[in-house]
C-alpha cells in the first residue's frame, strides 16, 4: 500500500495518482503527457485553484534518474501538503491561488520500476536500439542544450550516454514539448535529483555564468538558508558546472535557455554515507526541510511575475 514515509513502487504511485486526483477535484487534476518508451503514462498533476484564464505556473519532476528514490517520494510529499496546507497555510494558499504548480512525480518511469525489480543502481531510460546491446540514455544529458558537448558519453554503454540525438528520449522529448506548449505560463523549473545537498542552477554545459547569475544565487541561498533552519542540513548553492561538475543536456540549463528564467536542480540528502540508499526513517526529514525551500523559490518567484 502506498505510503508517505516509505519508497512506493511505480504501482503504488500509480493508484496514489488517481485516488489524489478524483479525491481532490478542485485543486488538482491529471493529464497524460505522453508514454514511456515501455508504454507506461506519465501523469502531471497540476495543483492550483481553478481559474477561468490560464495562471502563470511552476514546473516540477522528480525521478529523472531512476535509482535516486528520494527524488520521487518529495514529489509526493510535495502534492500531499500542497492538498493539506491549503487554506491553513497562508503562503500555500497564496500561492495556489494565484499560480500553479504542475508536478511529474516520476519522470523515468522504466527506470524506476527497473530499480525495484532488477537493479536498484539503474541511472538511465530502459530504451534499446538496434546496433547496440546496452540499454538507455541519461535522461539529464539528452537535452538540447549544449547536448553532447561536455561531462557526457557518445557511448552507448556509458551511465552518462547522452542519447542518439537531442530529444532522443521520448520521456524527455514528452516533457520538452509539455514545456515548450506551456512556456509563456511557465515561470520556474526545478527538478529533484540526490543527493550531494546542492541546490544548482545553469550554467552546467559551460563555466561561463548565466545573465541571471546574480539573482539565480541569491535565490538559492535564501531557500538554502530556509532548508537549514528546519534541522541544520547544510546545502551549497551555485552554478553546475562550477559547484558539482559540467555535463551538458541537463533540464536546467534547457529551460534555462528555453526562456524559463528561475531554474533549478535540488540534489537532496544526503553527503555519501547512504547516498542512493538514503534510510526510509529520512523520508519525512527530508521532505519537511525540501519543503521550505522550495515553498522560498515559489514565494519569490510569485512576489515577481
Ligand atoms: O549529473 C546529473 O545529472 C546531476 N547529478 S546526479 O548525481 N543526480 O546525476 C546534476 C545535474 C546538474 N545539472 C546539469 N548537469 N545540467
Ligand atoms: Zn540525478
Ligand atoms: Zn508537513
Amino acid at each position: 500500500a502506498h505510503s508517505y514515509t516509505k519508497y512506493n513502487t511505480w504501482n503504488e504511485i500509480q493508484d496514489w495518482i488517481a485516488s489524489i486526483s478524483s479525491s481532490n477535484p478542485n485543486l488538482i487534476s491529471k493529464q497524460v503527457i505522453g508514454n514511456t518508451y515501455e508504454g507506461r503514462p506519465m501523469n502531471l498533476l497540476k495543483i492550483g485553484k481553478k481559474s477561468s484564464s490560464t495562471k502563470p505556473a511552476i514546473f516540477m519532476d522528480c525521478g529523472i534518474h531512476a535509482r535516486e528514490w528520494i527524488s520521487p517520494a518529495f514529489c509526493q510529499w510535495f502534492v500531499k501538503e500542497a492538498l493539506s496546507t491549503y487554506g491553513k497555510d497562508s503562503q500555500m494558499t497564496s500561492l495556489l491561488n494565484q499560480m500553479d504548480v504542475y508536478v511529474l512525480p516520476v519522470f523515468n518511469i522504466d527506470g524506476y520500476d527497473y530499480t525495484h525489480k532488477s537493479n536498484r543502481m539503474w541511472r538511465k531510460t530502459r530504451s534499446r536500439r538496434s546496433g547496440s546491446g546496452c540499454v538507455g540514455a541519461d535522461p539529464n544529458r539528452n537535452w538540447n542544450a549544449g547536448w553532447c558537448t561536455i561531462g557526457a558519453s557518445s557511448n552507448p554503454c556509458s551511465d552518462t550516454f547522452c542519447g542518439y540525438t537531442p530529444e532522443s528520449e521520448i520521456e524527455v522529448k514528452n516533457v520538452a514539448d509539455f514545456i515548450r506548449r506551456n512556456k509563456s505560463a511557465i515561470k520556474a523549473y526545478i527538478t529533484v535529483h540526490s543527493y550531494s545537498q546542492l541546490l544548482l542552477f545553469p550554467y552546467s554545459y559551460t563555466y561561463e555564468l548565466s545573465a541571471h547569475h546574480s539573482e539565480l544565487l541569491k535565490v538559492a541561498e535564501g531557500a538554502s538558508a530556509a532548508l537549514r533552519s528546519l534541522y541544520g542540513t547544510r546545502y551549497t548553492s551555485g552554478p553546475g558546472a562550477a559547484t558539482i561538475y559540467p555535463a551538458a543536456g541537463g533540464s536546467d540549463d534547457w529551460a534555462y535557455d528555453l526562456g524559463v528564467k528561475y531554474s533549478y536542480t535540488f540534489e537532496l540528502r544526503d553527503t555519501g554515507r547512504y547516498g542512493f540508499l538514503l534510510p526510509e526513517s529520512q523520508i519525512k526529514p527530508t521532505c519537511e526541510e525540501t519543503m521550505l525551500a522550495v515553498k522560498y523559490i515559489a514565494a519569490y518567484v510569485q512576489k515577481n511575475l
